[in-house]
């Protein structure tokens, strides 16, 4: 059993998640003050996690210190691909050849690359809104437009608007569909029917498609993921994401899986990718990887919980907020447009007035106004007390 009530102290570790918010949530330096001191927020924003990552990930690493060469380091050796393809093949009875395995620093600068190889200047780049804000940061640094197909939002539930994305990849100069599956923020997992009509539309308009599958691990309990390269097991256009980044939490090792199958491509990729990796972090991944299975089967169910607690209280304190437990993902998507503005800047106010961090509104591209998203990996008396202050703020406007 591990402790996943445990609370732990991050200050001092040169944290995003503690250190970082004045600049990546509201653009700002040092010197923005709130009424509360930094250790006083509740932080619900950054997608990495309060809890510890699993035992034999840091033993593996301390395994590896104890080798004291740290010198230029590649995967060369066949056992993480060993690894991970068998974390792939037992989980998701999905299978990729060795060759076709790339590693990089993290999706984000997968992103950023991979645009760069498959788009011209003058094409577009299609995925889905609300979005991870990085799909279109991806796009914007290589100058490249986008073109948003917004999800249609019934009651809570997420799904696709098929003749606007239908419509939309067949503007020619839409080259890449970047899919995220699962999808953040609304925790959607894509369901066969609904993978299988992107396929079509994929399929049909010859599109090269990024899967990012980073949130794959992450569902609840009654959930299962297809990977994107099952539905399409002969497309060569298609290039699959995964990490055990979220999943292990282990984003600042800063080591993810970038699968390639077109060759010419991925020729570009290893011609022109800055291609070592962290030594420690391959370590740590590998280890997740063959023994991290039954941590992540223990904090899945403690995020089950976390979630049905959310929507006890949220239902109880704040009854016009609109929730659904997220498919997966530990990010609850929460609609707060009965108690705002759509022009209300909601991290704004939850950090002035509820001393929480968090994230909202028009951080995702677009079609989410007065929206909150809510980090839940943490300790659930956390959870609970950054539930409390956001609800008694809301209720005191
Ligand atoms: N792709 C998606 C869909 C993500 O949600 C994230 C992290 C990344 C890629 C980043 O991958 P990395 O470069 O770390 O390998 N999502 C975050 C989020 O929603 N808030 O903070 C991080």
């Amino acid at each position: 059993m591990y402790n996943f009530d445990e609370i732990i102290d991050r200050r001092h570790t040169n944290a995003m998640n503690t250190d970082g918010f004045r600049s990546y949530i509201f653009h700002a330096d040092d010197t923005m003050e709130f009424p509360y001191k930094d250790e006083e927020f509740i932080r619900m924003w950054v997608a990495d996690m309060e809890f510890a990552t699993p035992d034999v990930v840091i033993d593996a690493m301390r395994e590896r210190l104890d080798k004291r060469i740290f010198g230029y380091t590649r995967v060369f050796e066949d056992s993480y691909y060993d690894a991970f393809s068998g974390w792939c093949k037992t989980r998701y009875d999905w299978s990729f050849e060795k060759k076709e395995l790339v590693m990089s620093n993290g999706i984000i600068p997968a992103l950023y690359e991979l645009v760069n190889y498959i788009t011209k200047p003058d094409e577009k780049v299609l995925f889905l809104t609300p979005s991870y804000a990085y799909f279109k940061y991806a796009a914007d640094f290589n100058s490249r437009d986008c073109v948003c197909s917004d999800l249609r939002n019934d009651d809570g539930f997420y799904s696709v608007d098929w003749d606007d994305l239908s419509a939309k990849a067949a503007d020619e100069k839409v080259k890449l569909f970047i899919l995220c599956n699962p999808h953040n923020p609304s925790g959607r997992v894509w369901k066969k029917d609904e993978l299988e009509k992107m396929a079509a539309i994929i399929e049909k308009n010859r599109l090269w498609v990024i899967s990012d599958e980073i949130h794959c691990d992450l569902l609840r309990m009654n959930q299962r993921h297809i990977p994107m390269g099952r539905i399409m097991p002969e497309y060569d256009r298609l290039i699959t994401c995964m990490a055990p980044s979220k999943t292990f939490n282990l984003a600042g090792l800063m080591i993810s899986n970038v699968i390639i199958r077109n060759g010419e491509l991925r020729g570009v990729w290893l011609d022109r990718h800055y291609n070592f990796d962290n030594p420690l972090s391959i370590a740590a991944a590998q280890a997740a990887y063959e023994k991290g299975q039954p941590w992540l089967e223990e904090l899945r169910a403690y995020l089950d919980d976390n979630f049905a607690f959310t929507g006890q209280y949220l239902k109880q304190h704040l009854p016009q907020a609109k929730y659904r437990i997220a498919e997966a993902t530990y990010l609850a998507w929460v609609d707060l447009n009965a108690y705002f503005r759509k022009e209300d800047d909601l991290p704004m106010f939850f950090a002035y007035k509820a001393g929480v961090l968090l994230e909202g509104g028009n951080m995702f591209v677009q079609n989410s106004d007065g929206f909150i998203r809510l980090n839940l990996a943490m300790p659930r008396s956390v959870l609970a007390e950054g539930l409390r202050r956001i609800c008694e703020a809301v209720n005191s406007k």
